[in-house]
């Protein structure tokens, strides 16, 4: 591919036309972004709303707030432990998911702010979002401050995550190319997630790449919550639909 091709590119340069003539691969990430979906005035009152709730420490110099089940991603064990709601302050963000097309029937189940410090180097790993109990849409509404994710090609596919659970579920796109090697190396795809924007990973953005936000990343305190629906095996009708009753439940209350 050294030599220029009919359409005038040649070799990692592409077109729509070359890559349909010689079946060239691009990345397929599937992943939607949404600039302000969160007005100033919203993302103000949120933030404060969320200040004035307990916030935990967790790892990578992160701390948390999270509303939701108990879930033991190797046993595949899920409880409903102390999760009774999410805070009310926080209803008009998953009310404004129903203007979201490709948010169609999600419901939260579990809802975690998170806060990166920069004075404490925070940061999060390269990781796929367990594939057993959270379903395909991985939902991010960044509060305040510009971020970048990271993503990057996973190669170990099914091996983690409980990426073989995927093939039990019913997906948006079925894409066949899930559960392939990626074919691209050493290639890192950044994606912008300004202020006060909604980002939607699924497809081959959920299954097929690593996400990470990168210390270098967080220039002041930002922070953003992240939201998860259920797998279809766990939906009502799905075949383990019985255990995520009550939780589904619990998941439509908001409490003061
Ligand atoms: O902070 C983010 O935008 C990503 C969070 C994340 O990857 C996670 O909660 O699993």
């Amino acid at each position: 591919m050294e030599s220029v091709r009919p359409c005038g590119c040649k070799g990692i340069r592409t077109c729509l036309i070359c890559e349909k003539e010689y079946s060239i691969s691009k990345p397929n990430l599937a992943a939607e972004l949404q600039e302000d979906f969160l007005s100033d005035e919203e993302a103000h009152s949120l933030i404060n709303d969320l200040d004035s709730l307990p916030w935990e420490i967790s790892q990578s110099g992160r701390r948390k707030q999270n509303y939701g089940p108990k879930c033991n991603f190797k046993k595949r064990r899920l409880r409903l432990g102390s999760f009774d709601g999410f805070p009310k302050t926080t209803r008009f963000v998953q009310e404004k998911f129903a203007k979201v097309p490709l948010l169609e029937n999600f419901q939260t189940v579990e809802q975690c702010s998170l806060e990166y410090n920069s004075e404490r180097g925070a940061s999060i790993d390269p990781h796929i979002d367990d594939c057993w109990i959270w379903g395909e849409r991985i939902v991010t509404v960044n509060i305040i401050e510009d971020s970048v994710l990271s993503m990057i090609p996973y190669r170990n596919l099914k091996k983690r995550y409980n990426l073989d659970y995927v093939s039990t579920q019913k997906l948006l796109d079925g894409d066949e190319s899930l559960g392939e090697e990626p074919k691209f190396e050493d290639i890192v795809v950044r994606i912008p997630m300004p202020e006060r924007s909604l980002i939607v990973l699924y497809g081959a953005a959920r299954y097929s790449w690593e996400h990470a936000v990168l210390r270098e990343d967080i220039n002041s305190r930002r922070v953003c919550l992240a939201y998860r629906e259920l797998t279809t095996p766990y939906l009502p009708n799905g075949s383990q639909s019985q255990e995520a009753t009550e939780i589904l439940e619990k998941a439509t209350k908001f409490w003061i």
